[in-house]
């Protein structure tokens, strides 16, 4: 199993949460403020760099290594959503590169294999890359061993098989096709984005983490300008968490559900009883 999908599962049953908070929002300050108000009650927190207006490139004190700080302190792996999808050469360079260096501070990235499984290599040379020079410079252990409890610096990918919005063109032979590309780079590609489990062999062990995710209105505390219900106006189409845990998604990924509230804290603890219930009703099982 990839280091961080074990690191992963550890966080999930130390903290009894299966929550990922994506922060579709769009400053610095108010998605460093959401990190570390969802951070007790999540395991992975989603970004979207390059919505975020004040991103600070400033190696050391800039906008990763503070959220990289938030993520020790409470325990959480950070996934950039830069839906990768070039030849592997200009992946690599938007993968290390710009002002973002999503390679410095972000554990999981994702990507469509739309333009073939080179890019794959590409992206896992950086990423391996990294780790050894990491080790190079802190002489520490790649796994995070010395430093119990805090994310390993550790890099993996999540390949999009599934898409949960109307109309998406990933049709099931595409998506059989990604998970046989995933087969052949274990050693990077923790899982999937998708809306069910993707495992079929018995050497399979992929995380599935799924978006598209809100509970009812009726269930929410109101607090919100945007209140998911099944679907938004944009094509998205939600699930609640219980349906999805219980098909066997691993993650729930939750954006506006959680921070469009005023009590994003709040919200995503109820998020993450009500997916946490689910899940320990399907290990009963
Ligand atoms: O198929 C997908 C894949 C992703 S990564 N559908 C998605 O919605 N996402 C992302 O999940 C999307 O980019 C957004 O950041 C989040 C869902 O946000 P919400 O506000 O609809 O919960």
């Amino acid at each position: 199993m990839h280091p961080l999908t074990i690191y992963l599962f550890h966080l999930i049953h130390s903290k009894k949460s299966n929550l990922c908070v994506s922060a579709d929002i769009t400053t610095v300050p108010s998605m460093l403020s959401l990190a570390d108000a969802c951070g007790p009650h999540m395991v992975v927190f989603k970004t979207h760099a390059d919505i975020l207006s004040g991103w600070d490139p400033t190696p050391v004190t800039g906008t990763g290594a503070k959220l990289a700080a938030l993520a020790r302190k409470h325990r959480f792996l950070i996934f950039e959503d830069r839906k990768f999808a070039d030849i592997g050469s200009t992946a690599q360079l938007q993968y290390e590169g710009g002002d973002y260096r999503i390679l410095e501070w972000a554990h999981i990235v994702n990507a469509h294999v739309i333009s073939g499984p080179d890019m794959i290599r590409g992206l896992k040379e950086m990423g391996q890359g990294w780790v050894k020079k990491h080790d190079d410079l802190k002489g520490m252990n790649a796994r995070g061993e010395g430093k119990v409890g805090e994310p390993p610096e550790e890099r993996g990918l999540l390949l999009l098989s599934q898409m949960s919005s109307a109309g998406n063109l990933l049709d099931e032979a595409y998506t059989k096709k990604t998970v046989s590309i995933a087969r052949t780079h274990r050693d990077f590609v923790m899982g999937f984005i998708a809306l069910e489990p993707m495992n079929s062999e018995p050497e399979d062990d992929f995380v599935v983490m799924t978006p598209g995710c809100s509970l009812p209105p009726d269930q929410s505390l109101d607090d919100s300008e945007f209140v998911p219900g099944a679907e938004d106006p944009l094509g998205q189409q939600y699930v609640t968490p219980r349906d999805l845990i219980l098909r066997g998604c691993d993650v729930i990924i939750v954006g506006r559900g959680i921070c469009n509230s005023k009590i994003s804290g709040a919200k995503a603890e109820q998020y993450k009883k009500v997916a946490w219930e689910a899940y320990e009703e399907r290990l009963r099982q």
